[in-house]
């Protein structure tokens, strides 16, 4: 490229081609792999227009050996004739001379593509060459090609290399051909991405109802494989060869409804079929003559919870949004208001539905269509024109207005209704379980007062929370613990079995509220894991049927509302020994009766059993060094990986069938022992003021 560096003033005065190749960020965005590509859209755009306008039907692109690409289509075929005021072929016009585009430009096309309307001579400028045929009964034939003139020192820009021949070659189709190699000295990369010509050309059939796109990718493939040559070198890389891609067609006769049937993938539809609309509005947009927008859109609800909405403009992508979205989500809202009240799914003294609320599980696909478009935003993927709002708003009210008198489509409307109406319900209870877990939380000065003996240590890392069961054991883990680190949380009685149990009820329940605050992570789905003051919450319950029935409360209390903190492997259950065996100073414990006989073994004749009924038993010595202390106690560590397993679970612990539950909690809940090694950090300072 020329060693001269120009600036703003330079290129006003730079006629023609040149201009891109000084500046091709502000052409194509940037001569990155985008930009690469931008150069492919837009000639795609210019055969998907004369699509649009009904002269062509199919679109072939093809991606060649040597890396050109190439774009045909079906239609009238580009002007060959001279244009008598430019005195050259409109053919050489479209692909010399630059279009108004660019970052300058303010004018656009009417319901054009265009990527950004910079046009194909943009892509000339940036190809090594370029070459298209325009078949009217014969075979028309022009070039372009860009080189450095050495004598004339200066960049020959997508210079024709003749005028346009008719070649007197007789064909029986139509249209246009361009074919054209980019310039590797201009782009990073000159590889063309299969995936992303792949989704823009079906993005564009979907867009375009019924027009027939091929995707021809004739490179060579290879795949890079590691050859071992036996010698026990190094294994060296070699390329495979692979079979080329084979040619693919888009072509969508549902259009944007297919295109909403694509996005729904696997997510069950609420209604067998998208519901669809189109309509022209007038729009007057400041500062110009009044003008025309095109809208359309498609619809469906799935049972998901989540909105998938794409909308685009001019058959751009408006990934950021913008005042189109703004006015279908409104039109949507009204309709389905007015829908859900005259016919009794919203009472006359329930509240609207929000524009979340008809958002939940809806895919949609919408387009406009306008001249004087302004993009925003980040990737400048925003619509920005506010007066796009109100006409796509009433074009969606009026559309699906005339849906709703169609009778065969109540059920289809019911089902919108109805999922509404559910989405706001469960918006208000959720907003009220978030006040209570937020309040539990907030006032965990007051709340936990008498009940939880806090730890000093504010670092969550650290911190343990033992649940214990009974006050007495509770009285007896806190004389045990480390002040700093462990906090206690005695449980008076049997917490509330909340498998059966709203989350509403739940947090009515007093021992719910103080496990709640003294975690202090909030609840349900306002738990956030992040926030919890613990890393080890521990149950400590009894070896007997009670404590087991406390344990498995307990569990499905997490696995229910906390599950986070399971699945972040932040519960364990704590395990104090069944048995003590000891003769004068020397004590041994023993957590089953396995290990008893050993235990036995060691401690030698002599020996004394003391069988633990419970926690209460034992001194606070006994139950820091067997539950309590990391470096010797035995903690299991509750992880679920498989939810619906740990519902599972949860219905067996929680059932009738009390004698089942022991074996199905060894067998189906992946406890996993915490390995002593992790574990047996000794956390307890030498010396503690305060402590225990
Ligand atoms: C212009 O007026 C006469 C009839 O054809 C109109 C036209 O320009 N048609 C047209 C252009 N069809 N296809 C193109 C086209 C196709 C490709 C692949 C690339 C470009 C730059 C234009």
């Amino acid at each position: 490229m020329s060693e001269k560096s120009y600036n703003a003033d330079d290129l006003k005065i730079l006629e023609g081609l040149e201009a891109v190749r000084m500046r091709p960020g502000m052409y194509i965005g940037s001569t990155g792999v985008k930009g690469l590509h931008h150069v492919l859209w837009e000639i795609v755009d210019n055969a998907v227009d004369e699509a649009a306008n009904g002269y062509a039907d199919e679109i072939t692109v093809k991606i060649w050996r040597d890396g050109s690409a190439s774009v045909e289509d079906n239609g009238r075929g580009m002007p060959t004739d001279v244009n008598t005021k430019a005195k050259m072929s409109g053919v050489e016009v479209i692909f010399t001379k630059l279009h108004a585009g660019g970052k300058f430009d303010t004018e656009n096309y009417a319901f054009s593509g265009g990527l950004h309307g910079v046009g194909a001579s943009v892509t000339n400028a940036l190809s090594k060459w370029l070459k298209v045929e325009v078949y009217r009964g014969t075979v028309y034939k022009m070039s372009f090609s860009s080189r450095y003139d050495n004598d004339r020192k200066k960049w020959l820009c997508g210079v024709p290399d003749g005028p346009i021949e008719n070649t007197g070659e007789r064909v029986n189709k139509k249209g246009t051909f361009v074919r054209f190699m980019p310039d590797n000295e201009v782009f990073e990369t000159v590889e063309w991405n299969y995936d992303t010509v792949f989704k823009r050309l079906k993005e564009l059939a979907f867009l375009n109802k019924g027009l027939k796109i091929n995707l021809i990718d004739e490179r060579e493939l290879y795949r890079e494989i590691e050859a071992d040559d036996g010698f026990g070198d190094e294994p060296k890389k070699i390329l495979q060869p692979l079979p080329p891609r084979e040619k693919v067609v888009f072509k969508y006769e549902g259009g944007l409804i297919d295109f909403v049937k694509y996005l729904n993938g696997d997510r069950a539809p609420l209604y067998a079929e998208p519901l669809s609309c189109s309509a022209v509005k007038d729009i007057q947009l400041k500062g110009a003559p009044k003008g025309k927008i095109k809208i359309e859109f498609a619809l469906c609800h799935t049972k998901d919870d989540s909105e998938s909405l794409f909308s685009f403009v001019n058959n751009i992508s408006t990934v950021e949004g913008g005042y189109h979205e703004t006015g279908f989500h409104n039109g949507l809202l009204k309709v389905i208001n007015d829908y859900s009240k005259s016919n009794g799914i919203l009472r006359a003294k329930e509240a609207p539905f929000i524009a979340d609320d008809i958002k939940e599980g809806l895919t949609a696909v919408l387009t406009v269509k306008m001249t004087g478009v302004e993009f925003e935003g980040q990737t400048k993927t925003k619509l920005g024109n506010p007066e796009v709002k109100l006409p796509v708003e009433q074009a969606v009210i009026e559309g699906l207005s005339q849906l709703i008198a169609i009778k065969t489509n109540k059920a289809v409307f019911d089902e919108m209704a109805k999922k509404a109406k559910f989405a706001a319900d469960d918006r208000i209870k959720h907003r009220a379980e978030r006040d209570v877990a937020k309040a539990a939380s907030d006032n965990d000065g007051l709340n936990l007062i008498g009940k939880l003996a806090p730890c000093s240590g504010r670092n969550p890392e650290m911190n343990e929370l033992f649940i214990v069961e009974g006050d007495s054991a509770g009285g007896t883990a806190k004389q045990a613990r480390v002040r700093q680190y462990q906090s206690i949380l005695p449980l008076r009685g049997k917490p509330l079995n909340v498998q059966k149990k709203t989350a509403l009820q739940a947090l009515q329940n007093e021992e719910i509220k103080t496990l709640v605050s003294a975690i202090g992570a909030g609840f349900n789905r306002s738990f956030d894991v992040e926030k919890s003051k613990y890393k080890k919450v521990i149950i400590l319950s009894d070896a007997d049927q009670d404590g087991m029935h406390i344990r498995c409360i307990l569990l499905t209390f997490f696995f229910k509302y906390m599950r986070d903190l399971v699945n972040a492997g932040c519960v364990y259950i704590g395990m104090p020994p069944l048995y003590k065996v000891y003769k004068k100073d020397i004590v041994e414990y023993a957590y089953d009766d396995k290990e008893l006989d050993e235990k036995i073994k060691k401690v030698g004749k002599g020996y004394q059993i003391q069988r633990y009924k419970g926690l209460g038993e034992m001194s606070a010595d006994q139950l820091w060094d067997t539950t309590m202390n990391p470096a010797t106690r035995n903690l299991i560590q509750v992880t679920i990986d498989d939810v619906a397993e740990a519902a599972n679970m949860i219905e067996m612990l929680m059932g009738d069938k009390v004698d089942g539950r022991k074996e199905f909690l060894a067998e189906n809940a992946n406890f996993n022992k915490v390995d002593g090694f992790i574990d047996k950090v000794n956390f307890k300072p030498e010396t503690e003021a305060g402590g225990r």
